[in-house]
């Protein structure tokens, strides 16, 4: 049996891949383990400096499994949420390294909103996005009601969510809810680009950026004035932003080492 998630370190970049392509790289527990493996090894590893999500085959991924539902048994979907897909949300977002992920085909129901609780989204101009769970009688989950509204605003959120319509890579770029739709035979060479080029920055800066980021909406503007400024004074003695002005000066390209 082949692994439900691929995992490798290049140039500072963990590579990790879906690899359930004949179901559309649906979530099961062998692919809700490997991503926490993987995720294991993301926050323990001083070698990796970014993260790089994608899927195998066509799709990104259909979201949960819905083949390996049994016909009548009772199931806690509040139990799998609380136990595989809230807790690695909560960790991505965590992470002090940046994520980024690529979306390499379709990406529905959590499969879409695993991919929206990365830090830098590129989608395949192919791909597209379906808030799917209207369809099987749910609301959208893995962060989506979250994700959406702040993302996309309330109207396009909820006709996102009540519709289950399909929107495509170029809309998504457009409506603000991914970072770059680039054309499919480019896809991956400009995620591995991006995923270096950030793996090769000041490591602890980009974990801050990310903090000041998300937690900008939940804060007002002096609690976020306050946040800025303490960020600030904790990165003021890092080796990186010694570098950074060093090389500013001497009129060269800085070399980070992420400390
Ligand atoms: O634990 C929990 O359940 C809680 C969490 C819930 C979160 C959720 O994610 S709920 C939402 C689950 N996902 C969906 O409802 C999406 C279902 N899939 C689709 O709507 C379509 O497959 C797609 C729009 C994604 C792609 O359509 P298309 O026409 O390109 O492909 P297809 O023919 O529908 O699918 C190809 C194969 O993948 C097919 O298998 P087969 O017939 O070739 O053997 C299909 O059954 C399989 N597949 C697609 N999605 C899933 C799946 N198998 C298992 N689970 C899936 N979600």
């Amino acid at each position: 049996m082949s692994e439900a998630v691929l995992s490798g370190v290049e140039s500072g970049v963990l590579r990790v891949t879906l690899n359930r392509p004949e179901r559309l790289n649906a979530f099961n527990l062998a692919m809700h383990a490997g991503l926490a493996a993987a995720f294991d090894q993301a926050e323990a590893d001083a070698a990796v400096r970014a993260v790089l999500v994608t899927g195998a085959g066509r799709a990104f991924s259909a979201g949960a499994d819905l083949q390996e539902r049994k016909p009548g048994e009772p199931v806690d979907l509040g139990e799998s949420l609380e136990q595989r897909y809230n807790p690695l949300v909560k960790r991505m977002r965590a992470l002090e390294k940046p994520v980024v992920c690529a979306v390499n085909g379709v990406a529905a129901g959590a499969g879409a909103n695993f991919a929206l609780a990365c830090d830098l989204v590129l989608a395949a101009r192919s791909a597209s996005f379906i808030q799917a769970f209207v369809k099987i009688g749910l609301v959208p989950d893995c962060g989506g009601t979250w994700f959406l509204p702040g993302l996309a605003g309330v109207q396009r959120a909820m006709g996102l969510a009540m519709t289950g319509e399909r929107l495509s890579a170029e809309d998504a770029e457009r409506w603000g809810l991914i970072w770059k739709c680039v054309p499919d035979d480019q896809l991956m060479a400009e995620a591995a680009k991006l995923a270096t080029a950030l793996a090769q920055g000041p490591t602890r800066t980009l974990g801050l950026i990310k903090k000041a980021i998300y937690s900008g909406t939940e804060r007002n503007l002096q609690q976020q004035l306050d946040l800025e400024r303490d960020l600030q004074r904790s990165l003021g003695d890092s080796a990186d932003y010694r570098e950074g002005v060093a090389a500013f000066r001497e009129k060269r390209a800085p070399k980070f080492t992420g400390r």
